[in-house]
C-alpha cells in the first residue's frame, strides 16, 4: 500500500505532525467546472482550509499512484486534462495498473481518504438517484460508497438535476446518517432548500465529529453525508434554475447520454444555459463547505 499512497510534501508534514487533513474530490475538477475557473477554485479552496490551520489533500490519480495531496504543478496539470478519467470504486484499480490520469468521484476519493486515514472531505454536490431512476436505474455508486466507508462527506446537497426524495430514500435505506447544517431542511445545492426535511440536523460541527468517531465505537461501516447550504447571497432561487434544469435533461434524454456522462452533461449544459451565473455558485458553495470540512476535522 505504502508504494501506492504518494503524499504530498504538505500532506506528509500534516501527518508527521499530526494536524488534522481534509480531502477533497479531482472530478469536480476536471469534469465539473471548465478552465480556468477550475483551477482557481482548487487553489482557493485549499487556501481556505489551511487557514484553518488544517491540511487540504486533493485526491486524483496520477503516474500510477493514488495522490494524497497534489502538489501546484500535478494540480495545473490535472486541470489541463481534459480527457481525465472519471473514477468511481469500479475502474479506481484499473487505472492505476494501466497508469492513465485518473479524477476520483466522491466514491472514490472517499476510498483512498479512508486507506489514508483521512476522515472528512470537501465537495460540492454528490450524486444520487436520477430522476427517472425507476427506469434507468441510474444511482451514483456515491450512495453505496457512503454506506460502505467511513468518511463524513461535506456537501452543499444534491442538486434538482437528481430526484431528492428518492435519493434520501435510498441513503436512509443504507443506513447513511444524513445531516442539514444550521437548518431542518436539506438543502440543494443551488438552492438552499430542497423543500424536504433533513433526517438529521446539526447546528455544531463538535457534534458532526463526535458522531462521526462513535460510528466507528459501534463498529457501524460508511460514512456521514453532510448537507451544508449555499450562502444566501450566492444562491440561485428555484423557479430561476428549474427551467435550466429541465431543459438540460430534456437535452440529455434525446441525445441519449448515459451512464458516467450524465452528470457531466448536464453540469456543462446549466453552466451554458445560466450563462455562468451556476458556476458561481458552485465555487461559493465549495468554499462555504471547505471551511466546515475544516472545522469538523479540527474536532476530530
Ligand atoms: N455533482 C455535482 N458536481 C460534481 C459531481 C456531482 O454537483 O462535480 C461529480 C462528483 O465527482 C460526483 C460525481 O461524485 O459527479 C457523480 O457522478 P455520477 O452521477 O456519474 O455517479
Ligand atoms: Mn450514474
Amino acid at each position: 500500500m505504502n508504494e501506492l499512497l504518494w503524499f504530498s510534501p504538505e500532506a506528509e508534514a500534516a501527518r508527521r505532525e499530526n494536524r488534522p487533513l481534509v480531502a477533497l474530490e479531482s472530478t469536480i475538477i476536471t469534469h465539473g467546472m471548465p478552465f480556468p475557473q477550475n483551477l482557481e477554485m482548487a487553489h482557493k479552496v485549499e487556501q481556505i482550509i489551511r487557514n484553518h490551520d488544517v491540511c487540504p489533500a486533493t485526491i486524483a490519480i496520477m503516474d500510477g499512484r493514488i495522490c494524497i495531496g497534489l502538489t501546484d504543478e500535478q494540480l495545473k496539470r490535472l486541470a489541463n486534462t481534459p480527457d481525465a478519467r472519471k473514477l468511481s470504486r469500479a475502474d479506481l484499480a484499473e487505472c492505476l495498473v494501466t497508469g492513465q490520469t485518473g479524477a476520483t468521484t466522491v466514491a472514490a476519493t472517499m476510498i483512498c481518504a479512508r486507506l489514508a486515514g483521512i476522515d472528512v472531505f470537501a465537495t460540492g454536490g454528490i450524486g444520487g438517484v436520477h430522476r427517472g431512476g425507476e427506469q434507468s436505474f441510474d444511482i451514483s455508486a456515491d450512495l453505496q460508497e457512503l454506506a460502505k466507508t467511513r468518511v463524513t462527506v461535506v456537501a452543499a446537497g444534491a442538486k434538482a438535476i437528481l430526484d431528492i426524495p428518492k435519493t434520501l430514500e435510498v441513503l436512509e435505506t443504507l443506513g447513511v446518517a444524513v445531516f442539514a447544517y444550521g437548518q431542518d431542511r436539506f438543502p440543494a445545492f443551488w438552492s438552499r432548500d430542497s423543500g424536504l426535511a433533513a433526517p438529521l440536523r446539526a447546528d455544531d460541527p463538535e457534534i458532526i465529529a463526535k458522531a462521526h468517531m462513535m460510528r466507528g465505537q459501534l463498529g457501524l461501516a460508511g460514512g456521514q453525508l453532510v448537507g451544508n447550504p449555499v450562502p444566501e447571497d450566492s444562491e440561485i432561487p428555484a423557479d430561476v434554475i428549474t427551467p435550466m434544469i429541465e431543459a438540460a435533461l430534456s437535452e440529455a434524454v434525446a441525445k441519449q447520454i448515459s451512464a458516467k456522462a450524465v452528470t457531466p452533461f448536464l453540469l456543462d449544459r446549466i453552466f451554458e444555459l445560466s450563462k455562468g451565473a451556476s458556476l458561481a455558485t458552485n465555487i461559493a458553495l465549495v468554499e462555504n463547505n471547505a471551511q466546515l470540512a475544516a472545522k469538523i476535522a479540527r474536532h476530530l
